[in-house]
């Protein structure tokens, strides 16, 4: 690669970060069940202690997504031993993600249910959120609804609508200046009939009805199959209505796979729409950028390496598309030249230069290898497996 693309790279990184979500960390399992890992984080302390070696490693997510209900179990009264922990792990606080759908009365929906008592106790868990948030410095609370129902005819779906839209507003209304919602949209998964935020333009409908500082968030598991993601991602940017990602990547449904495991072409097409967007507008997109991901066999710390690596790479190689080139073949047109500006840029290996930009930054030519080399997953395995062994792992 000649000097000028590394440079290309360089700069790419230096302005490329992801968040990391705190659930990644933790035992999680299918429906069916768990399958328990002895290194496996359970306390946030040790959540944040892992977050922050992979920070440490990549030098790419300084931040990390927090749950709620899973990492803030006596509420506000939490925060500050949370701001401390995280400080003391090298990473802050990121988005807050309220918990919508454990609790046993949210069976029917939170701001979905016919029960006017179960929307105000979801409105309550917000403003305990926001509340939060603003002791953590946090800008982005992201809302994702397991709202829905499975029988036909057994929501009425457009009063649904309307308590969204109600009860979205009367969360933005309680936003501080600096603060954003995010809304994210899923298809399917719990409901199976129907979601109340099922899709984008939905997503996007609430999030502009709910108030100014609302985006929609995009989680790259929640599509139909087949459905073209960069162009939403393209329509989001332009309408300014782009706020963030959840990354993980699919084969069937939200299967929550290994970021680029799959298909690492379609991660970088969103990478590029978002760079084509600021290379013509002359901004910067502010989108928060998230790993959603829980792995329940690979190990958890390596996994999130090799995602965070994984991305940067593929944030890379769309760097490396030559904008001038592209746009004049587009305007010509001249399908095969434009489509090779793409294929060119993603078929470039962007590891050496990133390895370089690695060294220049202090950081391990080989993340992976460090980790290994380090020592932690032994020392934590053996502080925590007595107590993940006992864990339950049962589906019935
Ligand atoms: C959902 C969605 C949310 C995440 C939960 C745990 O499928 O992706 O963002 O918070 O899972
Ligand atoms: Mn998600
Ligand atoms: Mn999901």
């Amino acid at each position: 690669m000649n000097a000028q693309l590394a440079d290309k790279v360089c700069q790419a990184l230096d302005g490329f970060s992801i968040e990391l979500p705190s659930w990644g960390f933790a035992n999680t399992g299918t429906r069916f069940g768990k399958y328990l890992q002895p290194a496996a984080a359970s306390t946030i302390e040790e959540k944040l202690s892992d977050a922050g070696l992979v920070h440490a490693l990549t030098g790419a997510c300084p931040a990390v997504a927090l749950h709620v209900l899973w990492d803030f179990p006596r509420g506000q009264e939490d925060a500050a031993s949370v701001a401390y922990l995280a400080e003391r792990s090298g990473v802050r606080p990121g988005a807050i993600n309220p918990n919508l759908f454990q609790d046993q009365q949210y069976k029917y929906g939170s701001f979905g249910n016919p029960a006017e008592c179960v929307r105000a106790a979801a409105l309550r868990h917000c403003e305990e959120s926001l509340a939060i948030a603003c002791r953590l410095k946090s800008r982005d609370v992201s809302l994702w609804f397991a709202d829905g129902s499975n029988y036909p005819g057994t929501a009425n779906v457009r009063r649904r609508k309307h308590w969204f839209e109600e009860c979205l507003s009367t969360v933005h209304a309680k936003l501080n200046p600096g603060q954003r919602l995010l809304v994210e949209y899923k298809p399917f998964e719990p409901a199976f009939y129907h979601t109340d935020i099922a899709d984008w333009g939905m997503a996007l409908h609430l999030a502009r009805t709910s108030g100014p500082q609302a985006r929609v968030l995009v989680d790259t598991g929640h599509h139909y199959a087949g459905q073209n993601i960069e162009q939403i991602v393209a329509w989001l940017l332009d309408e300014g209505m782009l706020g963030g990602f959840h990354f993980n990547d699919r084969r069937y449904a939200d299967d929550d796979l290994t970021l680029g495991s799959i298909d690492p072409y379609q991660v970088f097409r969103i990478f590029h729409e978002i760079l084509y967007f600021e290379w013509e507008s002359g901004t910067k997109a502010d989108i928060a950028y998230t790993i959603d991901q829980s792995h329940n066999l690979k190990g958890k710390i390596e996994a999130m390496i090799q995602t965070v690596t994984m991305a940067q790479q593929l944030f890379a190689k769309a760097a490396l598309v030559d904008y001038e080139q592209l746009a004049a073949a587009q305007r010509s047109p001249d399908l095969v030249g434009a489509e090779s500006c793409l294929q060119d840029a993603f078929a470039t290996d962007a590891r050496p230069a990133i390895r370089e930009w690695r060294v220049a930054r202090g950081l391990p030519e080989d993340p992976m290898e460090a980790f290994r080399q380090s020592g932690y997953l032994e020392r934590v395995t053996s502080e925590r497996c007595t107590r993940n062994s006992a864990g339950t792992s049962s589906y019935a």
